[in-house]
């Protein structure tokens, strides 16, 4: 394979797609790939640094938040918020919308972000990952605002994940098609791995979190029966792969197909919920996945589709193999 690094490829799509384009966009893409090698230097050093324990402050989530969150979401924040490209971003680990300093020119675009997800996973060495949604800023108003974040992941014009695994693998689309890149470390340089990914038709593992069996809805508790049995589609049992660090399973998910499903759970029967955040994990992920060939659900609607709310709202998730979250939903809406 050719030696082409993201900022090239990134570049040469935009001179051949938009010859007119400003760059800005292009240059926020290189903005995120700057800011996931200096969060993948720290992630792949955290065994050896003292940076492992916590800070003994808990997010807006009430998790406790362990240093490199914070790490990396300062990390993005600084190196985003004075290029003049953004209007707004948003973070998991913070409460409100982050307004681009008035010393700052104001962009046209917005960055809602998971700085480190899965970093409850950091302390046992599994993968951990970033989430990067893009939209287009959209209201009036001089400076960014809330408007700006709350919309439907179908108006996305990008969306990137990181994976800190056994390597840094940098995925993502502009809406042509989805691009892997894979970081040489040594040189510092993301170099494309899996050109224009597609999700394979059918595959044949599951992703989800069992323990939670009792807490989800009949329908969900029959799909994982019925993937689990030997008259399944498939002929066979499905086997069941589960991390536990959303962007390992997705990004496993994307390159050997089948599904991922974070269903909505009864835990609090007067209020059941999903437990994934649908801004700045679930709709680029979406994005992601549906550039690819698959799809993803919250069991009755395209999480595209979905018109936020609140910033840090949660959704449940079905996502993978076309197929499979299309008999998924069957099983949920109680089709099947
Ligand atoms: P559970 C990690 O905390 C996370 O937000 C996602 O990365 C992951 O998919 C999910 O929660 C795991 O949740 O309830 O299975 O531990």
């Amino acid at each position: 394979m050719d030696l082409i690094t993201i900022e090239h490829f990134i570049l040469e799509r935009q001179q051949q797609g938009f010859p007119s384009a400003t760059g800005d966009f292009t240059q926020l893409l290189y903005d995120i790939t700057f800011a996931a090698k200096i969060i993948s230097r720290e992630v792949n050093k955290a065994g050896l640094v003292e940076i492992l324990g916590k800070t003994g402050r808990k997010n807006i989530q009430g998790e406790q938040v362990q240093k490199l969150d914070e790490f990396a979401d300062g990390v993005i924040q600084r190196a985003m918020d004075h290029t003049g490209r953004l209007c707004a971003m948003a973070s998991e680990e913070v409460e409100d919308v982050i307004l681009i300093p008035k010393k700052y020119k104001c962009g046209k675009y917005v960055l809602l972000f998971d700085p480190l997800d899965g970093s409850s996973n950091i302390d046992v060495n599994v993968s951990v990952g970033s989430i990067f949604s893009i939209h287009r800023k959209i209201s009036d108003k001089r400076r960014g605002s809330l408007e700006d974040c709350l919309q439907p992941g179908y108006k996305q014009i990008g969306a990137v994940y990181v994976v800190y695994g056994s390597s840094t693998m940098m995925v993502y689309s502009t809406g042509d098609g989805v691009h892997g890149f894979t970081l040489d470390p040594s040189v510092g340089e993301f170099l494309l791995s899996h050109e224009n990914i597609k999700i394979p038709e059918n595959g044949n593992l599951y992703s989800v979190n069992e323990g939670n069996y009792h807490y989800w809805g009949d329908g969900a508790r029959k799909f994982i029966d019925y993937l689990k049995s030997k008259s399944n589609h498939a002929g066979k049992p499905y086997s069941l792969r589960y991390i536990g660090s959303m962007v390992a399973d997705l990004h496993r998910t994307l390159l050997n197909g089948g599904i991922f499903l974070y269903p909505l759970d009864y835990k609090n029967p007067e209020q059941p919920s999903g437990k994934l955040r649908l801004l700045y994990e679930a709709a680029p992920m979406a994005f992601i996945f549906e550039q690819a060939g698959g799809r993803a659900s919250d069991g009755y609607r395209n999480i595209t589709e979905i018109q936020p709310t609140e910033l840090h709202e949660r959704t449940p998730l079905i996502i993978g193999s076309k197929s499979d979250v299309d008999l998924a939903e069957q099983f949920i809406q109680g089709k099947s």
